[in-house]
């Protein structure tokens, strides 16, 4: 038999390890923050109704799965087999109880496709820049007719490609990124998604929801950052055998440092191209060379 000592350390272990455990939730809330409902993050529009949406849903089904769980597990165990005692009343049906709850049921997924069809406009169609003065961001989209006027706005072509992600980027000058997309913040970010091999799927959780990327095909989405930040993602559809590879990042920065990047890109890529010019221009050479020492021989 344990001593009561024992029985001491006992409680004792137990009450630290619910002590750490309450501390490790207390001290992480950020990682805890999302495990039953979809990221959110950096004030992106559609992710933050998304995510809103989906709450109210789960508020609204957790009491009727707790109230029906919570009936169905008091039965089972209240009126549970006993040797040797009296059949409990054999109950068949009742009329009024049933026409509740389908009435209550039907109730409630009318009130939740109200409220969804309220939220759907608000996660779809792009919503004004803002937060700083119009026009201030010399990076306005022409085809992007649905972004309303009123802030600043940027098209980036998304285009996914066994097993990376190219970003094309509208104006003068050629500008491309691959991997990572480097955004403004503050600015309506319009996405024309598509692919030139197989399909993958364009998601970075934090801050928009999946979108196919299909060959010939243009699929569009938006978002808007507030908070300067990285934000991470991956191909969301099996587009082949490196697929868990096909990572992509949003990298949203101020205004001024974007345009700072963009140029810097710009001259990159640039003289990348000069440089490969070059190289073309002498292997050129040099076989021409080669072909007339063959001809002289
Ligand atoms: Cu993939």
């Amino acid at each position: 038999m344990a001593s009561p000592c024992q029985i001491d350390r006992r409680h004792l272990a137990a009450l630290l390890a619910l002590g750490a455990l309450l501390g490790l939730l207390a001290a992480a809330p950020a990682a805890f923050a999302d495990i039953l409902t979809p990221e959110d993050g950096g004030g992106s529009p559609p992710a933050e109704r998304t995510d809103v949406l989906y709450e109210i849903t789960l508020w609204m089904a957790l009491p009727i799965f707790l109230l029906v769980e919570g009936v169905l597990i008091y039965s089972l165990v209240k009126h549970r087999f006993r040797r040797g005692a009296p059949e409990p009343a054999q109950v068949r049906g009742n009329t009024r109880l049933e026409i509740g709850w389908t009435v209550g049921a039907a109730a409630i997924l009318v009130v939740l496709t109200v409220i969804t069809l309220a939220f759907l406009p608000g996660i779809r169609d792009p919503e004004a820049g803002g937060a700083q003065r119009a026009g201030a961001v010399a990076v306005a989209a022409t085809d992007q007719p649905d972004v309303p006027p009123g802030g600043p706005s940027l098209n980036v072509r998304v285009v996914g490609q066994q097993y990376i992600w190219r970003y094309d980027y509208p104006g003068p000058g050629r500008l491309f990124a691959y991997h990572r997309m480097v955004v403004p913040t503050d600015t309506t970010i319009t996405l024309d998604i598509t692919s030139q091999d197989v399909q993958h799927s364009f998601w970075i959780p934090e801050l928009f929801g999946k979108a196919d990327a299909v060959p010939g095909h243009i699929n569009d989405m938006w978002f808007k950052v507030t908070e300067e930040g990285v934000y991470r993602g991956n191909c969301a559809e099996l587009c082949g055998e490196n697929h868990a590879q096909m990572i992509g990042e949003v990298e949203a920065m101020s205004p001024d440092r974007y345009r700072a990047w963009a140029d810097r890109q710009r001259s990159d890529i640039r003289t990348a191209a000069r440089a490969l010019a070059d190289q073309r221009r002498r292997m050129q050479a040099q076989q021409g060379a080669g072909e007339g020492s063959l001809l002289r021989q």
